[in-house]
C-alpha cells in the first residue's frame, strides 16, 4: 500500500520577503568612493513597449562621461535607499519579512572592477545594511551582479566580452565572502543570467553597432565566461564560508504552444529549452546536447580554455532562484534569430490578461514552471522577483488602493501553494520591489511595485516620503499567516 502524506501549504521556514537590486533602489551614485555603473549610463528604452532592455552604447557612455553630474534618471537610478536604508528596512520588518534581497553594487566595492585593494566605504556600508537587517531576524539574500558592473570595466576590456573579467569577478566574491562570512547566508551570482543574450546592460559588454550574428557569438562567448566565472565563485563560497548555499537566477519566461500543431508544441520545446539551457549549466554542470545543435545552426563557436568543462561540472550551484512575471506564445514561424536578440515576447494568450506594460499576467503557468523546474533538477528552487508594475495613485489623504497588486499577488501565492503540494521543494518567496524603484527596462519611476510608495516622479523630483500602500497591510497579514490566509 503506497500512500505518502502530501505537505499541506507553506513551510514553517518559508522565506517570505521582497526583492531589490543595487542600481534601481540605493542611489548615492557617487559618494564614498563609488566609481560609475554601466546602468547609470544605459540608453534609456524610448517607450513602455520597448522591451529592449536598456543598452550600454558608446553613444550612451560618452553622454554620462560628458555630464557625469547628470541626474537625469531619478536621482540617479534609486530612491535614496543608500541614505534611506533603516526606515525602510524597518518597514519591512514591519511588515514580518524573513527575506530581504538585495544586491552589492560591485562599483562601490571596487569603483574601476579591478582596483589593487577594496573601497573600505563600500564594504562598511553593506556592513550596516546586513547588521540593520539582522535586527529585525531577516536574511539577507545578495546577488553579487544584478544588471550592471563597473563602467571602467567596459570601456577598458568591453566587460564580459573579455575572459580577464572573469579574474576581477572573482576578486570581488572572495572579497565578500571573507568579509560576510556568517552574516549573509544565501548568495547568488548574476541576475537573469539569460538576460545577456539579449544584450542587456548588466552584462557591460558593448555590442550595438554589430550583424545579429556577430552580436550573438559575442553575447554567447561573454555568457562562457559569467558561467566560468559562477562556477568558481560557488567553489570559493563553500570554500570559505561552508555553511552558505550559492545558487544562480534564471528570468523564467514559460513558453505555450500557440495551438496543438505539432510543430507548434515542438516550437515551445525550443523555446523552453533556450529559457533552461542557463540553469542546465550552472545547475547540471555542462552545456545540454540540444545547444550544440543551435550553437552550430547559428554558427557560433565558444572559446574554452581546457579547464572550463572541469570546472563547470564540478561546480553546481546549490539552488536555483528566478524571476518570473509573465508567460508567452509561440508557433513553428517564430523566427529562432530572435532567441538571441532580446526576450521573445511572441504572440498574444487570448486567455490571459496583459498588462499595461504588455507583460501577460499568468499565476498557473508559475505552478507550471515550478512543476517542469523541480522535475529538471531536483534541488530547492526559489522564486526571487514577482510583482506587477502599475502608475499607482495617492488620495487626497495619502492613501493608494492598489487592490490590482493584491489580485496578482495573491494568484500567484496561490499557484505557489498548489506546487509545494505537487511536492515541489520552494525555499521562498520574494516579491520584486517591495518599496517603488527604478525600472530597468525603461528606467521610469512611474512603473511602481512596492507594497511601498516614494514620493519621486520620472524626472527624479520628489520628496522621497515613505507611504504604505493597501498591500503593505495585505502581505504583513500573509507573512504572520504563513502564506494562509490570502
Ligand atoms: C527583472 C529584473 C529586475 C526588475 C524586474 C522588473 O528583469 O531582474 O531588476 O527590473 O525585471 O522589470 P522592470 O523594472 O523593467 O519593470
Amino acid at each position: 500500500m503506497y500512500s505518502k502524506q502530501i505537505p499541506t501549504g507553506f513551510p514553517k521556514n518559508f522565506l517570505w520577503g521582497g526583492a531589490t537590486a543595487a542600481n534601481q533602489l540605493e542611489g548615492g551614485w557617487n559618494v564614498d568612493g563609488k566609481g560609475l555603473t554601466t546602468a547609470e549610463v544605459v540608453k534609456k528604452a524610448e517607450t513602455r513597449e520597448d522591451f529592449s532592455m536598456n543598452q550600454v552604447t558608446t553613444e550612451s557612455i560618452a553622454q554620462a562621461a560628458a555630464d557625469p553630474t547628470d541626474n537625469a534618471y531619478p536621482k540617479r537610478r534609486g530612491v535614496d535607499f543608500y541614505h534611506h536604508y533603516q526606515e525602510d528596512i524597518a518597514m519591512l520588518a514591519e511588515m514580518g519579512f524573513k527575506a530581504f534581497r538585495l544586491s552589492i553594487a560591485w562599483a562601490r566595492i571596487f569603483p574601476n572592477g579591478d582596483d589593487a585593494t577594496p573601497n573600505e566605504a563600500g564594504l562598511a556600508f553593506y556592513d550596516k545594511v546586513f547588521a540593520e537587517c539582522h535586527k529585525y531576524g531577516i536574511e539577507p539574500v545578495v546577488t553579487i551582479s544584478h544588471y550592471e558592473m563597473p563602467l571602467a570595466l567596459t570601456q577598458k576590456q568591453n566587460g564580459w566580452a573579455s575572459r580577464q573579467t572573469i579574474t576581477a569577478f572573482l576578486r570581488y566574491t572572495e572579497t565578500l565572502f571573507k568579509r560576510y562570512k556568517g552574516v549573509v547566508k544565501y548568495w547568488m551570482t548574476f541576475n537573469e543570467i539569460n538576460a545577456i543574450t539579449g544584450g542587456f546592460t548588466g552584462t557591460g559588454a558593448v555590442d550595438a553597432d554589430l550583424s545579429l550574428n556577430e552580436k550573438a557569438q559575442l553575447r554567447f562567448q561573454a555568457l562562457h565566461h559569467q558561467f566560468v566565472a559562477s562556477a568558481k565563485a560557488v567553489a570559493q563560497c563553500h570554500a570559505i564560508d561552508p555553511n552558505a548555499k550559492i545558487g544562480c537566477m534564471l528570468a523564467r519566461m514559460q513558453t505555450y504552444p500557440q495551438t496543438p500543431n505539432p510543430e507548434d508544441v515542438r516550437a515551445a520545446q525550443l523555446s523552453d529549452q533556450l529559457n533552461l539551457f542557463y540553469t542546465d549549466v550552472q545547475a547540471r554542470g555542462e552545456y545540454p546536447e540540444y545547444m550544440n545543435r543551435y550553437f552550430q545552426e547559428n554558427h557560433i563557436t565558444l572559446q574554452m580554455d581546457p579547464n572550463d568543462e572541469k570546472v563547470l561540472r564540478e561546480n553546481p550551484v546549490d539552488y536555483i532562484s528566478f524571476s518570473y512575471y509573465m508567460s508567452t506564445v509561440t508557433n513553428a514561424d517564430q523566427d529562432v534569430e530572435h532567441f538571441h536578440d532580446g526576450f521573445v515576447f511572441g504572440e498574444k494568450n487570448p486567455y490571459l490578461q496583459t498588462s499595461a506594460w504588455g507583460w501577460q499576467i499568468d499565476p498557473v503557468g508559475l505552478r507550471i514552471s515550478l512543476n517542469d523546474m523541480w522535475d529538471r533538477y531536483r534541488i530547492p528552487l526559489f522564486v526571487v522577483e514577482n510583482g506587477l508594475g502599475a502608475e499607482d495613485k495617492v488620495t487626497s489623504d495619502g492613501k493608494i488602493h492598489d487592490d490590482y497588486r493584491i489580485d496578482y499577488l495573491r494568484a500567484h501565492i496561490a499557484q505557489m501553494r498548489e506546487a509545494i503540494e505537487d511536492g515541489v521543494q520552494l525555499m521562498g518567496y520574494t516579491t520584486w520591489g517591495p518599496i517603488d524603484l527604478i525600472s530597468a527596462s525603461t528606467s521610469e519611476m512611474s512603473k511602481r511595485y512596492g507594497f511601498i510608495y516614494v514620493d519621486q516622479d520620472d524626472a527624479g523630483n520628489g520628496s522621497l516620503r515613505r507611504l504604505r500602500k493597501d498591500s503593505f497591510y495585505w502581505y504583513k497579514h500573509v507573512i504572520a499567516t504563513n502564506g494562509a490566509e490570502l
